[in-house]
Parts: structure tokens; sequence; C-alpha cells
């Protein structure tokens, strides 16, 4: 096992030992003999507490008891989005609403929000689980981690402070926007953490070298902590070599809990799930059956410990590979390779289907061309039809314009077999996000 001093699972010397060790390092046996306990417990309280869970298991005739083993997780019906809409606000949820600590909601781009909520048990797992995010990815008790994932609602803000907290760090509370701030900040306080979107990272640092300041080099940032949206390698490399520091995905889901579901190690090899909380299957999304270990396909999660909204199967749309091999790093908790983006954004583009995400990874790294981008999505004819607008790197002559464009939409139908018009922006024009990119705009008939 890894007990380097600075990483893994190791501790400063001097300080504690990490105090998760043992339940990231079980045996896998053991692992699952305390999934199984808990999966039981779970659809239990489902069972006893949820009417809509009641009413499934009782449809197909299976009941709490008849778990026996963790394959018997393949007989429970699948839990949607829709469900937590369907069942607005709290009736999805497994205890009464005094028994409850927290409420947060996605805004949803139609209709009723999906709201989630947690009693203060639950809140404390998350506490737990984000700790041991920020410990896996190098964070350790002292440091200074810069908050700039959105509080409110958004489970980003809350679910990285408290775990900021749990994990003994100084948490500064800075939440999206005040961009020059924000860089300000960073450098005073000496923060060696940062936490953002990916994007909202890139946001950042071009801020800093708009004011003259060199991240890399004026501040102490040395780990970034990104997730909440698909980025790609060539978009890490990017911010890592942008802003000198070493960037970690990490990945969750509001309904699930929040961020902190999975992260990765310094190995950057896959994210550990936290499989003590999560039972973690990938189907094919069509068939909804299992694929085998290493296959692509949608990452369905049941909570373990969940108090308040336990899920069972929860169908979360994002596409990615699992791997149980052991990782260097001495952690026996599964990796989930990275996700390479949402079944629901996946395009068809005379039949290839592309992710938006392997788009950035063709643009980020093109000379003259800068990490920002939206693919604008139209149907014409029977077919869907995209165009990249991208922009120019700063002091890029307009007179270059056209053939950059052509250069990029040559190395898009090179890469990834697409066909695509290309309208290249000047330095800036692309809207920059704050929290999550908005990378598709999508202009096909609603319901097509
Ligand atoms: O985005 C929670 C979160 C906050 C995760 C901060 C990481 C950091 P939601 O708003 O419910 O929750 O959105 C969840 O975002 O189903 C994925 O589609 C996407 N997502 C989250 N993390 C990643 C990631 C938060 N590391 C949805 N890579 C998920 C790719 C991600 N997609």
């Amino acid at each position: 096992m890894n007990t380097s001093t600075e990483s893994g699972l190791g501790a400063k010397p001097g300080t504690a030992r990490y105090l998760h060790e043992a339940q990231e390092t079980m045996p896998r046996e053991q692992l699952a003999a305390l999934q199984l306990e808990r999966l039981r417990a779970t659809v239990r309280n489902a069972y006893d507490n949820v009417p809509l869970h009641r009413s499934r298991l009782d449809a197909i005739g299976m009941k709490p008891d008849d778990i026996r083993s963790l394959d018997d997780v393949q007989r429970l019906p699948f839990t949607m989005k829709s469900d937590l809409r369907d069942h607005y606000p709290f009736g999805m949820f497994a205890r009464p609403r005094s028994s409850l600590t927290r409420l947060h909601a996605s805004s949803g781009t139609t209709g009723k929000p999906t709201v989630v909520g947690y009693t203060r048990r639950d809140i404390d797992h998350w506490a737990d689980l984000m700790a041991r995010s920020y410990w896996s990815g190098g964070a350790r008790p002292g440091d200074v981690i810069h908050n700039a994932y959105g509080y409110g609602l958004f489970t980003g803000g809350l679910g990285a402070h408290y775990g900021a907290e749990r994990l003994g760090g100084v948490v500064v509370p800075m939440s999206g926007g005040s961009t020059e701030r924000q860089v300000s900040l960073i450098v005073d306080f000496q923060a060696r953490v940062l936490c953002s979107t990916p994007s909202y990272a890139l946001a950042i640092a071009e801020v800093a070298e708009q004011q003259g300041v060199d991240l890399s080099r004026d501040s102490a940032l040395k780990i970034g902590m990104f997730g909440a949206e698909p980025w790609s390698d060539a978009m890490r490399r990017e911010i890592e070599a942008r802003l000198g520091i070493r960037a970690v995905d990490i990945y969750g889901l509001s309904e699930i809990m929040g961020p902190g579901v999975a992260c990765e190690c310094e190995h950057h090899a896959g994210l550990h799930g936290w499989e003590d909380h999560f039972l973690f299957e990938v189907i094919d999304p069509d068939s909804g059956r299992p694929v085998s270990e290493g296959e692509s396909g949608e990452l369905v999660i049941t909570t373990l410990t969940k108090e308040a909204l336990p899920m069972l199967r929860y169908r979360t749309r994002d596409i990615t590979k699992v791997t149980t091999d052991r990782c260097d790093c001495g952690r026996t908790h599964l990796r989930i390779l990275r996700v390479t983006g949402r079944n629901d954004d996946m395009l068809i583009i005379r039949g290839v289907n592309v992710y938006p995400s392997q788009v950035e990874a063709v643009l980020v790294g093109l000379t003259n061309i800068a990490p920002h981008y939206q693919l604008v999505v139209e149907r014409k004819g029977k077919l869907d039809h995209v165009t990249i607008e991208t922009e120019v790197q700063p002091g890029v002559e307009p007179a270059a314009y056209d053939d950059i464009a052509r250069q990029v939409a040559h190395q898009i139908k090179t890469m990834l077999g697409i066909t695509t018009d290309v309208i290249v922006k000047r330095p800036g024009e692309i809207p920059r996000s704050q929290g999550k990119a908005v990378r598709v705009r999508d202009l096909r008939p609603k319901g097509a």
C-alpha cells in the first residue's frame, strides 16, 4: 500500500494517520458484506416509508427480506429523475419534514425543480465523504480551501464547504462570481485548494492573466477539486498549466447526495466511488441490463446509508465505465472512469454519436484557439446539424479567422468523423460560466 506522506493515504508527518483508511482499503469481500447489510436496510427504509417504492416492490411481489445477495439489487425497479418531479416536493422522502435538517433543489430547465432532503445524519455522512474526497485529491488539514462553487440551492457550495470543515481545512466561502475578487483573495489568503467547476477555473485563470497575475507563480494554489460538469483530459492539462496545479476530478449529483460521491486519488486513474455508502452499477441504457465491467454504459446508483431520501437504482443518465482493479493508492473501492457526458447531451450527427466533451478534447490545444466553445444544434431536414462556435486566442488577426475555421472543421472531421460548421469569434465573445458551463444551445424543435 502506498504510504507516501504528501498524497494518497498517508498523513503528513506529525499529524494523525488517515481517519478513513480502514473503510477505503477494506478487502472487497468485506466491503460486499457491508454493502449487503446496508442495502437490506435501505430497501427496508424505502419500502416502509416511501409509498412509491412500496407500490413498485409490491407490484413485482418483492419484499425487503428478499434481498439476500448483492445481485438481488438487479431485481429492484429503477428510479428516475421524473419520479422526483412527479412527487414534488417531498413525496419521495422517507422521513417526516420535522426530522429533516436541509433541503436542496435543482432548477431544471423545464417544469418543477427536483427537491432533495437530508437528515442530520445524512449531512454528517456527506461531510465525511467530501472530506474523504478532499483527502484523496491531496488536500490536508490546515489547507486554505477557496470554495468557488455556488452557494444556495445547488449542492456544490455547501457540500464542498461542510467537507472542507470536516477535513480540518480553512474554508473561504466565496461562491461563484466577482471573478477579479476571487483572484485577489486566492492570492492574499494563500489558498492551496481551489474548488470550482472546471470551466469557471479557466475563467478565473483568464481574469488573473488579464490582471497581470500569474496564479501558477503568485499564488499558493496546488490542487483544484473540479466537477459538476463533464470535462476532457485536454481541458485538465490546460487548467493545470494555467493555474500551476494538479486538477482532481470530483463527481456527484444532488439526487444521490451532492459532490463527493466519487473522487480521483493522486493517480488520476478514475474516480473512487465510495462503495461503503453507494452501490454502483453500469447498465445498457436501452435494455436496462448490466454491461460487463470495463464496458461503457449508464451509471446507476443505489444509496446505502441515506435516511431522508433512499434511492433505489437511480438512473443518473451519466455515461461511464467502472473498474474494480486494485488502484496503486491502496484503496479498494471501484473506480469510475471519467464521465464522458450525459445520455441527454449525446448528439447523433449522421449516425455518429458525439458528446460535447469529445469536441472539447479536439478544440483544446489547437493553436490559435482558446478553450471556450459552444455547440449550436439544429435540425436540418431529418438530420441534426452542429455549428461549433469557438474563440481565437488574444492577438490573432481577424484576417486569419477563415483559415482557422477551416482547420478546426478539418480536425473535428478527422478526429470525430463528423461534419460541422465552425464560427470563429473574437476573444471574450463566448459567454464565460460562473458555475456549470452551457456547452450546447439546442435549437431543435421540442420533442424531436
Ligand atoms: O453537480 C454536484 C457536484 C458539485 C459535483 C460539485 C461535483 C462538484 P447536480 O447539480 O445535481 O450536482 O448535477 C449532477 O452533474 O449527473 C453529471 O451529469 C454532472 N457531473 C457532476 N460531476 C461531474 C464530473 C452536482 N466530475 C450532474 N464529471 C451529474 C462529469 C459531472 N459530469
